[in-house]
């Protein structure tokens, strides 16, 4: 096992990733830029060692100083949490060029999963249902028609070096076409210095769910079942919850063989998620893979009683799974909803500034997950997510009204947050239904006035 792992993150993840270290009996060192030096993931770690200014590409984007700090600690592991480094193949190498594990895939995988043309041609090889569309990239705009003719409207063209809702163009009618290309491929060029396309069917009024993967270094993959994700606006997840309210048994079958079959095809190792759209006739298709924990990994850790960044440390260290599928039972229903330092009633603009006061919910069934307290300055530097609020009840209804309880008993001051846009939505009778889509966030923004609260 690991004796030392340096955490290259910041806020929650950061303070997650220490608890599960010290559960352990694994040593810590955190990083910190000159703007966190108050976080409480300082506070928590071991050792500290401050890496660089408040801004990013000079700190927690920062390798070489990174390497240095395992150097200076002599820190055996790196934990790269989510965002920062931690889909940074380039990164994985330089660990391992020090000799220092890296706690995630190899970069191969990190590489080929990041390049959404490559990844959906590997998991449509392996036998994992993807969306018609191109056969890889499209190099021209008359091979780009042609396909077009193939697949029909609407499509969707996006950027190979993409993802999370970056590079995409819709398609609606034949004439928009050589626009959408050309733009979606000078935009790509600009943003990522990769101009590669790929064409897709639109999926209509789709819901995103997604798969929660880990595998050790013999080959051994078990999934903890699906995240319905399906609540963001623009990208950005708001809300997750687990099962999905459409799931069944059987499909959750088939969408969990599917995401394992592909992550062995690849030769995955680690902890992972397959995300698929899944459209209201149950058909479900390969979005893309992730290859680092995820922000609302908690949702399958209350749902599958497992602590994922435990097991995520113990098969990067080598160890066997030790368990099958069959091993694997979840129950009940978890709800995570994201408290971000915002102001929903300005277009969800970043608020940073001082929490005057910080009152956290407890009782049965709720986790907190955060880094801030009372008197704590949310820097600007960064994301604005200040905390997850997590809770499981024995069915959806109970989940809910566990939430609306929990989310009352959240106090925080001094700053807007995301908790009074969550509140309303528990109200809400479509979102209280399951019967939602990813246009659900939007609609219910732009509506005049919020229907009556209902009851569950
Ligand atoms: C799509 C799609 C419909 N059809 N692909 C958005 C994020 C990126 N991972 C892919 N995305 C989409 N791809 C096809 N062929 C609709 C979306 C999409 C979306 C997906 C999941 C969650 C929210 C979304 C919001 C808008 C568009």
């Amino acid at each position: 096992m690991f004796k030392k792992i340096l955490i290259a993150n910041r806020g929650e993840i950061a303070l997650r990733v220490i608890r599960a270290c010290k559960e352990l009996d694994i040593g810590t060192v955190a990083v910190d830029s000159e703007a966190d030096r108050d976080s409480l993931h300082v506070r928590f770690a071991d050792e500290e060692v401050c890496i660089g200014p408040a801004r990013a590409a000079e700190s927690y984007l920062a390798p070489k100083r990174i390497i240095a700090a395992c150097e200076v600690t002599g820190a055996d592991a790196v934990h790269p949490g989510y965002g920062f480094l931690a889909e940074n193949a380039d990164f994985s190498e330089m660990c391992a060029a020090s000799n220092l594990h890296f706690i995630g895939p190899t970069p191969e995988a990190i590489r080929a999963m990041g390049d959404k043309a490559l990844a959906k041609k590997m998991m449509q090889r392996a036998g994992v249902p993807v969306v018609p569309g191109s056969d890889g990239v499209i190099d021209s705009f008359d091979a780009a028609r042609a396909v077009a003719a193939d697949v029909g409207y609407p499509l969707i063209v996006k950027a190979s070096a993409g993802g999370g809702g970056r590079g995409m163009r819709l398609v609606k009618v034949p004439a928009e076409l050589e626009r959408a290309f050309s733009t979606a491929s000078a935009e790509a060029q600009a943003a990522f210095g990769n101009g590669e396309v790929y064409i897709e069917r639109f999926v209509l009024r789709p819901r995103h769910v997604e798969i929660q993967l880990l595998a050790d270094n013999y080959g051994q993959i078990v999934h903890f079942g699906e995240r319905d994700c399906t609540l963001q606006r623009r990208h950005q997840k708001l809300l997750e919850e687990s099962p999905s309210p459409v799931m069944t048994p059987a499909l959750r079958a088939r969408m969990g063989d599917a995401a394992v079959l592909g992550a062995q095809h690849v030769g995955y190792r680690g902890a992972g998620t397959v995300e698929f759209l899944l459209d209201d006739r149950h058909e479900f298709y390969f979005m893309e893979m992730n290859t680092r924990i995820q922000v609302e990994h908690p949702v399958s850790e209350e749902q599958a009683d497992v602590d994922l960044i435990k097991e995520q440390i113990r098969v990067a260290a080598g160890e066997p799974l030790g368990y099958t599928q069959e091993d694997i039972k979840w129950s009940g229903h978890t709800i995570e909803c994201r408290v971000n330092a915002e102001d929903p009633e300005r277009d969800f603009r970043p608020a940073p500034g001082t929490i005057t006061s910080f009152h956290i919910p407890g009782g049965h069934g709720v986790r907190v997950d955060t880094h801030a307290y009372a008197g704590y300055v949310i820097p600007p530097h960064y994301d604005s997510m200040i905390a997850k609020l997590i809770v499981r009840g024995r069915s959806r209804e109970e989940a809910i009204r566990k939430m609306r309880r929990a989310l009352d008993e959240f106090i925080i001051e001094g700053i807007p947050t995301t908790i009074p846009f969550h509140r309303k939505v528990l109200d809400d009778a479509d979102f209280v239904s399951g019967q939602f889509d990813t246009g659900f966030v939007e609609r219910f923004l732009n509506r005049d006035t919020q229907s009556k609260p209902v009851k569950v």
